[in-house]
C-alpha cells in the first residue's frame, strides 16, 4: 500500500486542473487515478461524430493555460483533448498519473487521519482526496422492452462504436439532448434512414461557430492580453443569460429567436410543431447548433415523438404500433449527474457513503466539501454546473479553494478540515435562496439538472463570479480542524 499526500481521481479537465494548481502550490506528492490509459475525461472519451464544445474555446480552457491557436470559435472534440494531453504533458502531470486503474472505493480512517482507496489494482492511502470523476462521465442506457433482443449493434453517444459502419444503414437515435444535436447532422448524410425519437423537443439557438483567423492568432501569440480580453467579452456575453435564467418571463424574447432559427430550418409545418418545446427556454440545456434542425428537415429523416413500445430483433415499435426496421441504436440518452457512481463507495467518518447521506439529494459545502468527510474535495460536485458558461470557470474556483485548504492543513499541522454542519447548511440555504422562482424551478421541464428529490442540485444557479468570489478562498472558520499530524 503507497501513501500519497493528495490523491486525485480523475484526468480530465478537474484532475489535471487539480494537480497542476497543487503542484504550482508546492505539493509535489500528488497521484492521479485514471481508469482509461489516456487522461482527458470527457473529451477523451466523447469521441462521436460532430463532437464539439458548445462554449467558446478562448473560455472553455484554463485562464493559467490559454491556448492562441484554437481554429474555430467552437472547438470540435480531437482538439480540446488535444489541448488537455498537451496541458499534461507541459505541466509535468503524466508522471504522476497510475493509468488503468479504476477507483472501487475510499473509506476515512480517523485512526490515521487518512483516506484508504481501493482500486482496480490495490490500495493506496492519502491525506486529501479529490474527486475529479466528472458529472457527466458515466453513460446512461434506458431498460427498453425487448432492447436484449436487437439483434444489431446498439451503443451510447458517449462510447461511440466507430466499428459500426454506419453508411447506407438504417439508424434509430433515441435522445434529443446536446449530444444528439451534434452527431445526429454528422451522420444524416450517410445513412439510408434515421429515426429520432424524441421524447422532449429541445430549444435550439444559432450557433455561428466560424474559423479563427491567421490574424488574430498572430495577435494572440504576440499580445496575451488582446487573447484575455477576447475571453473576457465571451464570458461578460455568456454571463447576461443568468438575468433571464432568474426571471423565466424575459425568456419570451430569446424564445422567438429560437422559433425563427426553427422556421427558417423546417418548412413543415407538421415537423415544426413536433419541434417546438412547449416549457420555458433554459429549463432544460439550450441547444446551440446551425445544423441540427435542417438535418431533421431532410427526406431521410423521421422525427417519432411516440414513445417506444417495444424493440424485436431488427426494429422498434412505437405506441401506435408503427414498426420502423432498423440496424442500428445510437442512445443519446445522456448522463445522470445527481447519482455519481462512485457515491455508493465514498464512505466518511461514521462509516456512510455520500450515497448515504444524500439520499438523492446530492448537497456539498461550495459544492466542493462535506460534511461528515474530512478531507474530501468534489470538482464539479452538487450545484456547481452551469446552463449558461464555461464549467472550467467553476472547476478553477475550486481548485483555488482546494489549494487554500491544502495550505491550511500544512501552516496549521492540523490532519484535516471538514465543513462544519452549520457553515454548509447555510450555504445551502443561500443557493435554495437562489434557486426559487428561477427557469430551473418554475420552468415546466425535467431534466437531468433535476435530482431524485426534484431539486436542481446539478446546477450553479446564478453568476459565475458571484460562486467565484464565495468558494475561490478557503475560510477556515467555516470549517472543523481535526486531529494533528504527527
Ligand atoms: O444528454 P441529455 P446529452 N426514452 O441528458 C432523452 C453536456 N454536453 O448527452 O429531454 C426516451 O441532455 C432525453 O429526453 P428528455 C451538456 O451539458 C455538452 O445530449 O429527458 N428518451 C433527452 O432528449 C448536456 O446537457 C456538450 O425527455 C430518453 C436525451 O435523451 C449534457 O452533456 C456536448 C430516455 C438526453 O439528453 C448531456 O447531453 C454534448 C428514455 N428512456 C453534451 N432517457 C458541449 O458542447 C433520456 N432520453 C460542452
Amino acid at each position: 500500500m503507497t501513501h500519497h499526500h493528495v490523491i486525485i481521481v480523475g484526468t480530465g479537465f478537474g484532475g489535471l486542473g487539480a494537480a497542476i494548481r497543487l503542484r504550482q502550490a508546492g505539493v509535489d506528492d500528488v497521484l492521479l487515478l485514471e481508469r482509461a490509459d489516456d487522461v482527458g475525461g470527457t473529451w477523451r472519451d466523447n469521441t462521436y461524430p460532430g463532437c464539439a464544445c458548445d462554449v467558446q474555446s478562448h473560455l472553455y480552457s484554463f485562464s493559467f493555460a490559454p491556448n492562441p491557436d484554437w481554429s474555430r470559435a467552437f472547438s470540435p472534440q480531437p482538439e480540446i483533448w488535444d489541448y488537455l494531453r498537451r496541458c499534461a504533458r507541459d505541466f509535468g502531470v503524466l508522471p504522476h498519473v497510475r493509468f488503468g486503474t479504476a477507483v472501487t472505493g475510499a473509506r476515512w480512517d480517523d485512526a490515521t487521519g487518512r483516506w484508504r482507496v481501493s482500486t482496480s489494482r490495490g490500495e493506496y492511502t492519502a491525506n486529501v482526496l479529490v474527486l475529479a470523476t466528472g458529472p457527466l462521465s458515466e453513460p446512461v442506457t434506458p431498460e427498453l422492452p425487448g432492447l436484449a433482443t436487437f439483434a444489431g449493434p446498439a451503443f451510447h453517444s458517449a462510447r461511440w462504436d466507430h466499428s459500426v459502419p454506419l453508411a447506407g444503414r438504417r439508424v434509430a437515435v433515441i435522445g434529443t439532448g446536446s449530444s444528439a444535436a451534434q452527431f445526429v447532422p454528422a451522420i444524416q448524410p450517410m445513412v439510408s434512414a434515421l429515426h429520432v425519437y424524441q421524447r422532449t423537443p429541445p430549444w435550439v439557438m444559432p450557433r455561428r461557430d466560424r474559423p479563427l483567423g491567421a490574424r488574430a492568432k498572430r495577435l494572440f501569440r504576440r499580445v496575451p492580453a488582446a487573447q484575455r480580453l477576447a475571453r473576457g467579452a465571451i464570458y461578460a456575453a455568456r454571463e447576461l443569460m443568468v438575468v433571464t435564467f432568474r426571471a423565466p418571463r424575459l425568456m419570451r424574447h430569446a424564445e422567438r429567436v429560437a422559433r425563427w432559427h426553427l422556421a427558417r430550418a423546417v418548412a413543415d409545418p407538421a415537423l415544426r410543431a413536433k419541434l417546438t418545446p412547449d416549457y420555458t427556454m433554459g429549463c432544460k440545456r439550450i441547444i446551440v447548433s446551425d445544423d441540427y434542425l435542417p438535418a431533421l428537415a431532410r427526406p431521410n429523416v423521421e422525427v417519432i415523438t411516440e414513445r417506444i413500445a417495444a424493440v424485436r430483433e431488427r426494429s422498434i415499435v412505437d405506441a401506435l404500433g408503427v414498426e420502423r426496421a432498423t440496424d442500428v441504436i445510437v442512445f443519446g440518452t445522456g448522463f445522470r449527474p445527481t447519482d455519481p457512481p462512485l457515491a455508493p463507495c465514498v464512505r466518511g467518518r461514521d462509516g456512510r457513503s455520500l450515497a448515504d447521506v444524500w439520499e438523492g439529494n446530492p448537497r456539498a459545502h461550495l459544492g466542493t466539501t462535506v460534511s461528515g468527510f474530512p478531507n474530501l474535495f468534489l470538482l464539479l460536485g452538487p450545484n456547481t454546473g452551469l446552463g449558461h458558461n464555461s464549467v472550467v470557470l467553476m472547476i478553477e474556483a475550486q481548485l483555488e479553494h482546494l489549494v487554500g485548504a491544502v495550505r491550511h492543513l500544512r501552516a496549521t499541522g492540523a490532519a484535516a478540515v471538514e465543513p462544519s454542519a452549520e457553515a454548509q447548511a447555510a450555504w445551502l440555504a443561500d443557493v435554495e435562496r437562489r434557486i426559487a422562482g428561477t427557469v430551473w424551478t418554475d420552468g415546466g421541464c425535467r431534466s437531468w439538472y433535476l435530482d431524485r428529490t426534484g431539486r436542481p442540485s446539478a446546477l450553479w444557479p446564478d453568476f459565475t463570479w458571484r460562486f467565484r468570489r464565495r468558494v475561490a478562498r478557503f475560510d477556515p472558520d467555516e470549517y472543523l480542524v481535526r486531529g494533528f499530524a504527527p
